[in-house]
């Protein structure tokens, strides 16, 4: 992490921004990334923000991979949407170019940085707050879908391999379970117990990939509910975000990360497993909102977005708790034991969600049929 924004300045200064550096502030939200938010003013006095990221690079082995997938995704994208979308200032994701000519730069203590522009008056939410966020978001996820479905799959890269293959995410916990790096086994047994007994569940997706009765698409891959930005006065979703997932994918995966963290009215690492619950309204406007946006979806994913929740979340419980099994080398923490925290929630989340299935299962089929 850097506190002294002399360093933003320095990174800042190696992309071709016009005007005098004013401050830079770290963003907490996210993950992943180390992200900052750098202010500019221009010779007429006007205030400029942009975003300047440091991918992680333990995460992405191959960053500059990652750009060339981003830098294809923005111009896609921009070259589509803002000859169409006027609203909210017609605002999409840019890549600034870095002095040099390309989309990133290298900063002083190393690392592939890149700059954004800044979604100006909008915010991302940890917690939907209402209904129309739910239905926006989604929207914005299908839509996102849509934009890029006509980029040839075989053009993104595969950034982190197998990325949502559930069953390898199942094999690598049991081995660390086995390894117990750290020694902190003994605490987590009645969540590897849980995981265990879902075994079977677990490759429900990819068998279907296999047989071919799901088709491989371009996808985010990272479609929880603080990736896409909101106005601030409307709730309209306004901008999709952290583009550095986007891969050959199911969008089975989207939709279900969708569920993981819309439809309860908690935080992701909530220690109050009783606070944790599955509003249903929530569930109908991010199945309406998904279906709306993305009008590709087959009768095979329409028949498996009330399942998709329920596998995301078991799958990111499993990676969280491998992680604090690993000693927190993956997932930024802020306090301690809060992969452990995280993991717990999203098998909470599970358990509700298994026992809303045939609930969330007839609201789709409405919607699908309402749609047909
Ligand atoms: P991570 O991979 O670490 O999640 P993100 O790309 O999602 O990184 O960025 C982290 C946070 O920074 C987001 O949740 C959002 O609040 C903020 N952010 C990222 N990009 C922008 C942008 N272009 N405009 C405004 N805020 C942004
Ligand atoms: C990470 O980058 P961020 O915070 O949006 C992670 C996702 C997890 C999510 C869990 C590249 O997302 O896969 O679902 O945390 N991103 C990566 O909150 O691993
Ligand atoms: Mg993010």
């Amino acid at each position: 992490m850097i506190n002294d924004d002399s360093h933003i300045k320095d990174v800042a200064s190696e992309f071709a921004i016009a005007g005098e550096f004013i401050e830079g502030e770290e963003v907490h939200s996210g993950h992943i990334n180390a992200t900052y938010k750098a202010t500019f003013k221009n010779d007429d006095g006007r205030i400029h923000r942009y975003i300047i990221q440091r991918i992680n690079e333990k995460v992405f082995k191959d960053p500059l991979a990652v750009m060339r997938n981003v830098e294809m995704v923005t111009s896609h994208i921009n070259s589509k949407v803002l000859r169409v979308k006027r609203d909210s200032g017609g605002q999409t994701l840019s890549l600034y170019p870095a002095r040099g000519g390309s989309f990133f730069a290298s900063g002083r203590g190393g690392g592939i940085w890149r700059c954004y522009n800044f979604i100006e008056g909008c915010r991302t939410y940890e917690v939907v707050a209402n209904t129309r966020q739910a239905y926006q978001a989604a929207h914005a996820f299908g839509s996102f879908q849509d934009l890029v479905s006509d980029i040839p799959v075989e053009d993104i890269e595969e950034t982190i391999a197998d990325f949502h293959n559930t069953p390898k995410r199942y094999d690598r916990l049991m081995r660390v379970v086995d390894m117990d790096p750290c020694g902190r086994l003994a605490e987590v047994t009645a969540e590897v117990d849980f995981v265990v007994a879902r075994k079977a569940i677990l490759s429900k997706f990819i068998d279907l990939e296999k047989r071919g009765d799901l088709p491989v698409r371009i996808t985010h891959n990272d479609t929880k509910i603080n990736n896409v930005m909101m106005d601030v006065e409307s709730d309209e979703a306004v901008c999709v975000i952290d583009l550095d997932t986007v891969m050959p994918g199911l969008s089975l995966y989207d939709f279900g990360d969708l569920v993981r963290t819309a439809v309860s009215p908690t935080a992701e690492d909530e220690r109050d497993l009783s606070k944790i619950d599955v509003r249903m309204p929530m569930f109908e406007a991010l199945a309406e909102g998904y279906i709306d946006g993305c009008h590709c979806l087959c009768d095979v994913e329409l028949d498996n977005l009330a399942f998709a929740g329920i596998l995301i979340s078991l799958e990111t419980g499993m990676r969280f708790l491998t992680d604090h099994l690993e000693g927190d080398m993956y997932f930024k923490i802020q306090q301690d034991g809060q992969n452990l925290d995280r993991a717990r929630t999203q098998f909470r989340l599970v358990e509700l969600l298994e026992e809303h299935q045939a609930e969330m299962q007839n609201c789709v089929r409405c919607l699908a049929k309402a749609r047909s």
